[in-house]
């Protein structure tokens, strides 16, 4: 083989090897963090349930020690992150474990319960229309999708509980808040964001860093499908 033909072949498998690392790299960046399907039963068309948990600490992936959100698939296995997908023209019955601390809000506005199925939603058993961040230990995390108007504060646990969950993902077993509420997805498909109001990126520069700042820890979206 002459010289030239072997260089091609160097630089043609070079540039092979080039493109399947790229084709990897925006492959893994289309796919993460990945987003979780919620169908309706044959039953109950226009109706899903989603179930979430949020904690101090998602206890895996590049940032452990974050603060997130998981999302229970079809499967009933837990998946780090904050990309939904439901049917358009649906009830969506969301639950969520709330395993993390709580304190103040910086604005009490976001302690009312707004967008969702009568205003309202059921915090341990109880009905409620807002949570009063003064009281016990304050709010956790929020769930607010400002273009649904969807905005549900989260009751925070102490962080002395003796069940506190240090690393998630957190199981029943350990201390909890279970809060849930209905929203309607609305007529069109759309993606809309949804984010944490809390600034709860401790360690960032007015907690507003970090998981704040990225898809699959404190912000994300419920993406509306026809
Ligand atoms: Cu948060």
């Amino acid at each position: 083989m002459n010289k030239g033909a072997r260089i091609s072949i160097v630089l043609v498998s070079a540039a092979v090897a080039v493109g399947l690392i790229l084709f990897g790299i925006f492959g893994y960046l289309r796919t993460y963090p990945p987003t979780v399907v919620f169908t309706p039963s044959p039953t109950q068309p226009h109706t899903v349930d989603v179930t979430l948990q949020v904690e101090g600490a998602v206890g895996t992936g590049p940032h452990p020690n974050w603060v997130g959100w998981y999302a229970k698939d079809a499967q009933g296995k837990w998946v780090r992150t904050t990309l939904y997908q439901v049917p358009e023209k649906t009830y969506v019955h969301v639950t969520v474990y709330e395993y993390d601390s709580g304190g103040p809000l910086r604005n009490p506005y976001w302690g009312k319960i707004t967008g969702t199925v009568g205003n309202d939603a059921v915090l341990n058993g109880k009905k409620v229309s807002v949570l009063d961040a003064a009281e016990g230990n304050g709010i956790g995390h929020t769930m607010v999708a400002p273009a649904l108007n969807l905005s549900v504060p989260m009751w925070g646990l102490s962080g002395t509980e003796k069940t506190f969950c240090q690393s998630g993902p957190c199981t029943l077993a350990n201390a909890h808040n279970t809060e849930t509420f209905t929203f309607y997805t609305g007529n069109h498909p759309h993606n809309y964001r949804w984010q944490c109001f809390i600034p709860c990126g401790a360690g960032f520069l007015n907690g507003n860093g970090g998981p704040m700042a990225e898809t699959g820890y404190m912000a994300g979206f419920w993406k509306v499908v026809a």
